[in-house]
């Protein structure tokens, strides 16, 4: 006999996520196969990549325990948005063809001295360390995944702001040669490159890091290799992955999503279980790797680091 757990908090998984993720996450769990293939094919890779030799990083102790259990690694780096590649949640093979060396990060805007660093002279001037964070993107699903990086302080620290930087303003790359969502179909009429931005006190805060790494090695290119930024209290798409250039800037950025459906996705969209997208609700979300659906929680449980931040900014819409 089949007995079904439910929950309280569940509802059906069709109102909460868009049709489209939800089908191919179902096609991609079951195509063990072709994970397993992906998963053989890593080592190789990171072999050849040259910033291998500082994997693994220290762990930082205060960010050892993200209080859910880590998602496997077989699940979560062949399971992505990035939509340079593509609109389907399967293309780790596709962004294996971007090359990620040479390499070079652009910083520049409100700064004392604009500077153009490739990544592994960037890496020497930083210390790497392995962060575990939760995940939540605005579609409803969550994942769990050390992340190996170095704050977006110590990048500040080097950026040299004026006192005339309000904002950090962070691009992807731009390829359409080999990213096909940046020259296909659905794609072609975005607004590339993909951009986010954060204000300058949200990058003082300890959280957000720049990220290098994964499970303990470089990062897959599917994860944003080899740089990308993760901001665990905020949805998913603030996350940008494959920066090329971070601006410091006076006005407040316009990014990506902001640009496409300005009423879905606004400029701070932190974590919110109690505001729905326009198209479902917050309220909870699918475990990556696993058929548990969990309630989400205010600032995705970040509360304490990061609610201070937003004090006084009660008409903005924190939460889109
Ligand atoms: N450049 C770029 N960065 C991006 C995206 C993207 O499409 N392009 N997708 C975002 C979204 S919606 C999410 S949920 C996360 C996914 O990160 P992951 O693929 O490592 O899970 O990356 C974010 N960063
Ligand atoms: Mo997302």
């Amino acid at each position: 006999m089949l007995i079904k757990r439910r929950h309280g908090w569940d509802i059906p998984e069709s109102r909460v996520t868009p049709e489209h993720v939800f089908l191919n996450r179902r096609s991609f769990m079951g195509a063990a196969a072709g994970v397993m293939a992906l998963a053989a094919a890593r080592p190789a890779l990171a072999a050849e990549d040259p910033s291998a030799a500082l994997y693994p990083a220290k762990a930082n102790p205060s960010y050892a325990d993200a209080q859910r259990p880590l998602t496997d690694e077989r699940d979560a780096p062949p399971f992505n948005n990035y939509s340079e590649f593509g609109s389907s949640q399967r293309i780790a093979a596709a962004a294996e063809t971007l090359p990620i060396r040479p390499w070079e990060v652009v910083i520049d805007g409100e700064v004392e001295k604009p500077i153009t660093l490739a990544i592994d002279e960037l890496l020497k001037q930083v210390t790497l360390e392995e962060r575990i964070y939760r995940h939540r993107c605005v579609e409803a699903w969550s994942m769990v995944v050390p992340w190996t990086g170095f704050t977006v302080k110590s990048l500040v620290a080097i950026a040299k702001p004026t006192a005339e930087a309000k904002f950090l303003r962070f691009e992807t790359f731009n390829k359409p040669d080999v990213a096909p969502g940046q020259k296909e179909g659905l794609f072609t009429s975005y607004p590339w490159p993909y951009v986010e931005g954060i204000t300058m006190a949200e990058a003082m805060n300890d959280l957000p890091l720049m990220v290098t790494g994964a499970y303990g090695k470089p990062l897959p290119n599917s994860m944003g290799a080899p740089l990308r930024l993760h901001l665990p209290w905020k949805y998913g798409f603030k996350s940008i992955k494959g920066i090329v250039r971070v601006s410091f800037t006076k006005e407040r950025p316009v990014s990506f999503w902001e640009t496409l459906g300005p009423s879905e996705y606004g400029f701070w969209a932190n974590v919110n279980p109690d505001v729905a997208h326009p198209r479902w609700s917050q309220a909870t979300e699918q475990v990556l790797g696993s058929d548990e659906r969990i309630p989400t929680l205010l600032y995705n449980g970040y509360g304490e680091q990061v609610a201070g931040l937003y004090a006084g900014l009660e008409n903005e819409k924190l939460f889109m």
